[in-house]
């Protein structure tokens, strides 16, 4: 035994518990605490390795006499609660009655009904005249719960709820999980990838209180709660960013987790006890934890327990904590309390029944509210409430507690008698038999208590807002006159260009102040660091030391009222601020314009979920694929060289993906961007990417806009008469193309034309549209812009080279008029010199050439000798094997 150990001396360690006791009786819990953690500091100094982190007991957080009285009915709410349990099953019951195709969950809400109705008849505000709106981020797939809510309102129709899961048969009808694209007036945050809806929702308090902070909106007072599963806690997104939440103090974040036990296929965390890790992490990363682990029933017998049933509760591990719930009374007094003969005596005079009614702390309204009104009222940390559920609460032999329960969708008349019983719903047998939706008068006080919760509250949650009502002027073209004269002899990249056009709305005074650029630790990487100074980087508290280039013309400059979001190396993070800023004018009424500046490559192959998300959301907002192109940015080699984000970007179907070469292309792109965004309020987003390869910008041709928009426009023409050649480039490739046209004309005599291609992706999708038309009609109404261009009848052979992979100009093929050729950099990328990887990858100038002769050659034009000399003139390998497969 250490000669230190409490047991040397019983009466020493007795006298240290009694001190300890009496302090947090006339003192307070807060002074215990400093006089223990001075303690332990004082004994840290001695250099006695003290570790005092890991959870506390298997009990609630706040104990049962600080409990404060729950306001309202707590009977009419109980009623309510029952109804809405009940639809929410009937939802997905009367979806899966044909067949189970459809699908749903049932047993999520059920375990959550309680988490859920007390936040909606006590917590959450609805946007009114006196509060924007809580922001409430649900869990996915709970949407059933919600909707039967919803319908007790009167807000959804029963024909609506039978629509459930049938979005096209029965259009509208009703998202399985919340998607604002499919349901814009209602839903507001795609939560149900898992660990995107937490990490979103951090991003959201932390992007509401920037709004606050620069004076655009006043948002203080609304809260950003999150309610998620305890198996979404599995997800690296889901705990990624609470130490940034922690950091910054957002005491308007609110986490909820669901600790049912049981993710999908089994306990979250059988050999340990999920909550208590929890607890752990969240505390270590700077939040308030709330554990809201037993309910009411358990009070008496916690309150004269000596520590051996606190013992025997930190003792069992949540595998044995889910097998009791699936089994009843008598088991639970046999395993639980009957693992020390001092405990099961304790409850011999209980029933089995009594047993069996002691109850989790996140089916217990007293303790949920208690939890709900500490986390509310708490200053200075974000709060995490852990609360304590049953899987499949009040399912009984359906599923409760069952490993099977969360893919559970069916359940039998007698379940679901037995559901009715438990809940007292005044259904009738065959209301049970036929799964009615149960929807009392209007007039009956269940009703108008529920009404009058909400009217209290401001109206109707969840509600989502399509516009704002009055739209900021956006500037004209002209705003950017710099990048449309060209930059005459000097060189710069598309990258320099598109921080100009950014400085230039920055200057905006009806915008200026609306810009948001985001930036993961790249600034400097783009070009971008001189707006440290001159717009400031977001800080809540400012800027707490002196930079160390304070001296500097360009110094870091940390602020409260800074524009620039920096979000560190966190591409993920910076995603969601991005979502949360693009989605402003919907959650906040503010309009903002955020750009976000990233590396390509770890955009949308990196975050792609979230830029779905984005998608999904009605983000509006400009991504910026910087140093992008595979042979562009040379050096950087395998896992940073990007062709292929523009394949990924044309997936999403409300984003708008370009690959400008020249200053004019960004600037005309973006300012349609603002009108279409921000003037018009449409529903889409862009993609740029822009490289940093550095060459002469020309001036735009008059007339260049509708080609740029479009997708292509013409930047050589032949000097008379007709091409022979037709090339398409894009970015810095358009380049390569120009000088392959000069090489064919001065060296084989061939008249070229080339064509800046800004993007394939929008020439794509309307030329499917209109073969779609035609299809069904018989006749496109319109002819698409690269029918426009490129002429319906064979004519002279196209080659297209790009610095991304084939596939993205090959997406044209059905539309190019006779032989069309792709040069693209399919395979890993590398480090070398630019031209080293152009001749790797081919596409090159010399290879435009030799593919331009080779299409002449196939076409009968000229002799396939021609194109063996060129081959050997411009030294091209032929012995080399496909880069594509490198
Ligand atoms: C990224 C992602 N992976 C997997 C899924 C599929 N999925 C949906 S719910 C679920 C289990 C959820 O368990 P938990 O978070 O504990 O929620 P509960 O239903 O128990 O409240 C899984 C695996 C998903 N929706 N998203
Ligand atoms: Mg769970």
């Amino acid at each position: 035994m250490p000669p230190d150990s409490p047991e040397l001396d019983p009466i020493e360690a007795e006298e240290w518990l009694d001190a300890v006791e009496n302090v947090v009786e006339h003192d307070g819990p807060e002074r215990a605490g400093e006089l223990l953690e001075g303690a332990v500091a004082r004994a840290h100094g001695l250099g006695a390795e003290i570790q005092i982190s890991g959870p506390t007991s298997y009990v609630n957080t706040i104990p049962a006499d600080q409990e404060p009285e729950l306001p309202g009915d707590p009977e009419m709410e109980k009623r309510v609660r029952s109804m809405v349990r009940w639809n929410a099953i009937a939802t997905v019951l009367r979806a899966n009655s044909e067949s189970s195709e459809l699908g749903g969950h049932i047993a999520s809400y059920q375990s959550a009904a309680m988490l859920y109705e007390i936040g909606f008849n006590h917590f959450w505000h609805a946007p009114s005249a006196d509060h924007d709106g809580d922001m409430i981020y649900i869990q996915g797939h709970s949407s059933p719960g919600i909707y039967a809510r919803s319908f007790l309102e009167g807000r959804i129709s029963e024909e609506q709820m039978l629509g459930f899961r049938q979005e096209v048969s029965r259009a509208p009808g009703l998202s399985s999980y919340p998607h604002p694209w499919l349901m814009p007036d209602y839903w507001q945050y795609p939560t149900v990838s898992m660990g995107l809806g937490p990490l979103m929702a951090i991003h959201q308090a932390y992007f509401s209180r920037y709004l606050n902070d620069r004076g655009l909106r006043n948002t203080e007072g609304r809260k950003v709660w999150a309610f998620l599963g305890d198996g979404e806690t599995d997800e690296p997104e889901t705990l990624g960013e609470i130490a940034l939440a922690g950091r910054e103090k957002l005491d308007n974040l609110i986490f909820v987790v669901n600790c049912n036990l049981q993710r999908l296929d089994g306990p979250v965390y059988g050999n340990g006890k999920i909550i208590q890790q929890l607890e752990t992490v969240f505390r270590g990363a700077g939040w308030n934890v709330i554990k809201v682990v037993w309910g009411r029933r358990w009070d008496p017998l916690l309150a004269e327990d000596d520590g051996l049933l606190v013992q025997r509760m930190n003792e069992a591990v949540d595998g044995e904590y889910q097998v009791y719930k699936s089994r009843d009374g008598a088991y639970v007094r046999e395993n639980f309390f009957g693992a020390y003969p001092e405990l099961a005596e304790r409850v011999a005079d209980m029933s089995d029944e009594q047993i069996w009614n002691l109850n989790r702390g996140g089916h217990d309204a007293r303790k949920v509210y208690a939890a709900y009104k500490a986390a509310a009222e708490h200053k200075g940390q974000p709060t995490v409430i852990l609360a304590k559920t049953i899987k499949g609460y009040g399912m009984g032999e359906a599923g409760e507690g069952q490993n099977i329960t969360h893919q559970q969708k069916k359940m039998n008349v007698e379940a679901l008698r037995a559901f009715r019983d438990r809940f007292d719903l005044d259904i009738s047998d065959e209301g049970v038999e036929q799964i009615s939706f149960y929807r009392p008068d209007e007039n009956t006080p269940e009703m108008k208590y529920l009404k009058a919760r909400r009217e209290k509250l401001g109206g109707y949650l969840p509600q989502r807002r399509r516009k704002t009502d009055s739209p900021l002027e956006i500037p004209g073209l002209d705003a950017f006159a710099g990048q449309l004269k060209g930059s005459g002899d000097r060189e710069i990249s598309t990258t320099m260009a598109f921080v100009r056009v950014l400085a230039a709305l920055l200057r905006d005074k009806q915008l200026g102040d609306r810009v948001v650029p985001i930036v993961p630790d790249e600034s400097r990487t783009f070009g971008m660091e001189g707006m440290f100074r001159q717009i400031g980087i977001y800080s809540h508290v400012g800027q707490l030391y002196e930079p160390e280039d304070a001296g500097s013309m360009m110094f870091y400059k940390e602020s409260q009222e800074g524009q620039i979001m920096q979000q560190g190396i966190n591409e993920a993070g910076a995603m969601s601020a991005w979502i949360a800023a693009a989605t402003s004018y919907s959650n906040h009424d503010t309009q903002m314009i955020p750009f976000y500046a990233f590396y390509s490559m770890f955009g949308f192959q990196r975050v792609g979920d979230l830029i779905w998300a984005a998608g999904d959301s009605r983000a509006r907002g400009f991504l910026l694929g910087g140093t992008a192109g595979r042979t562009t940015l040379n050096g950087e080699g395998l896992q940073h060289e990007d062709g292929h984000s523009h394949v990924l970007s044309q997936t999403v179907p409300n984003c708008l993906s370009y690959d400008p070469a020249y200053g004019y292309e960004v600037a005309v792109i973006i300012q349609d961007g603002l009108r279409r965004m921000v003037s018009e309020q449409e529903d889409v987003f862009y993609y740029l990417t822009i490289e940093n390869e550095n060459y002469r910008h020309p001036a735009m041709a008059e007339g260049a806009e509708e080609g740029i928009l479009k997708g292509m426009h013409r930047v050589r023409e032949v000097p008379e008469g007709e091409p022979t050649v037709r090339l398409l480039g894009s970015g810095p490739i358009l380049r390569q193309a120009l000088e392959a046209a000069d090489l064919l004309a001065e060296n084989h005599d061939v008249s070229t034309e080339v064509w800046s291609v800004t993007s394939y992706t929008e020439l794509r999708r309307e030329a499917l549209s209109a073969d779609r038309e035609a299809r069904l009609t018989g006749e496109a109404s319109g002819t698409p812009w690269v029918t426009e261009c490129l002429g319906s009848e064979p004519g002279a052979p196209v080659v297209a080279a790009s610095d991304y992979m084939k596939a993205l100009p090959d997406g044209i093929r059905a539309w190019v008029p006779g032989r069309f050729e792709v040069l693209g950099t399919d395979g890993f990328g590398r480090s070398d010199y630019r031209a080293e990887l152009r001749d790797f990858f081919e596409v090159d100038h010399r290879h435009i050439v030799v593919a331009a002769l080779h299409s002449l050659a196939e076409t009968g034009a000229i002799d396939r000798s021609v194109v063996k000399e060129a081959i050997e003139k411009y030294k091209i390998d032929t012995d080399r094997p496909d880069p594509a497969g490198l």
